[in-house]
């Protein structure tokens, strides 16, 4: 790869469109393995960094994210790509020089160099294995950056993680900074947001174990889903549903116990004729545009909006008439 990559005077290391700490960690770690400085390498991206954990990890381990334009990509010597492929990608792009990536393949990987794992639980992990082949001495800021990566596209080594990542999560454990990853991990909550939970949390409902709330408008879309995780922490609850407004559309984030339904078929059956509704075992998510809402549902007051999820979950969950329960207030 180093003899592959010597030639290139301007290198671009190509992202996802809304790097995640896997793709952001493993894009710093073949930068370092080219031994490359800026400018003659970029870790670029043609989306943004959205979740505000993800945006921590930049701020704090003052990694560069660059945006780039999909003209923009003729402008360099040598393309690599990692934690992606290129058929994952709209734009028409050139002959990519490698391509590392833990993703199945759609379709075959074309690239100059390819090394693809589907069985790797995260890309951070085969970079890791690199680094220590060509024993390159690991700065606190990249194994801080690898760590996280591996643990985040594993759920904590719990989804999909193999041997390898365990190994390569031993290895990095010492040599991070557990401080920076405590601030990276907790990301801060706007003071704005605290009034928008308050309110939302005094009219909360709870029926059985499913606790509602709904935000009304809200700063930004993360925010549903951090108040999801942890209102999942209150006594007796296995599932969490916390909905707010922004951009005209209302977003839904579930979180669950983890050994009941799976969220995802829940959150699709609810939600999944009116707009975008899907996830996994124990989180999922929903984005209705208010104005298919109005047509398919009714009023969108946040009032209506949140009586409304009520009873389309509770219904997708339990079936026939599962809106009546055990409510906190009867
Ligand atoms: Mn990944």
């Amino acid at each position: 790869m180093r003899r592959h990559f010597a030639a290139a005077d301007r290198i671009l290391v190509m992202m996802q469109d809304d790097p995640d700490p896997d793709a952001i960690a493993s894009a710093l770690a073949l930068k370092t393995l080219l031994g490359r400085t800026r400018p003659h390498a970029i870790l670029g991206t043609f989306g943004t960094i959205t979740r505000p954990e993800n945006r921590a990890l930049t701020r704090i381990l003052e990694i560069d994210v660059e945006q780039i334009k999909p003209r923009a990509v003729a402008d360099y010597d040598m393309i690599a790509m990692v934690d992606a492929q290129p058929t994952f990608f709209e734009e028409a792009l050139p002959e990519i020089d490698l391509v590392i990536d833990h993703h199945p393949e759609e379709a075959p990987v074309r690239a100059r160099l390819r090394d693809v794992r589907p069985a790797y639980g995260a890309t951070s992990t085969i970079l890791t294995e690199y680094l220590r082949a060509a024993d390159v001495k690991l700065t606190q800021r990249l194994a801080t950056a690898l760590l996280y990566g591996i643990k985040a596209d594993t759920l904590h080594l719990e989804r999909g993680a193999t041997r390898a990542d365990m190994e390569a999560f031993a290895f990095l454990h010492p040599l991070a900074n557990h401080s920076a990853f405590r601030r990276i991990e907790r990301p801060e909550v706007p003071l704005e947001a605290l009034d928008a939970l308050a309110a939302g949390v005094g009219r909360r409902r709870l029926v059985d174990d499913v606790m509602f709330v709904h935000l009304g408008p809200v700063g930004y879309p993360e925010l549903i889903a951090q108040f999801a995780d942890r209102l999942l922490q209150v006594q007796g609850v296995q599932w969490s549903v916390v909905s707010g407004t922004l951009h005209a559309e209302v977003h839904l984030s579930v979180r669950n116990v983890g050994y009941v339904r799976a969220a995802g078929d829940v959150v699709r059956q609810a939600f999944g004729d009116v707009g975008g509704a899907g996830g996994h075992r124990a989180m999922a998510k929903a984005e209705v545009r208010l104005r298919d809402w109005r047509s398919h549902v009714g009023d969108t007051s946040d009032d209506a909006l949140a009586a409304a999820i009520v009873t389309r979950f509770l219904r997708a969950l339990r079936g026939g008439d599962g809106a009546r329960g055990r409510d906190e207030r009867d």
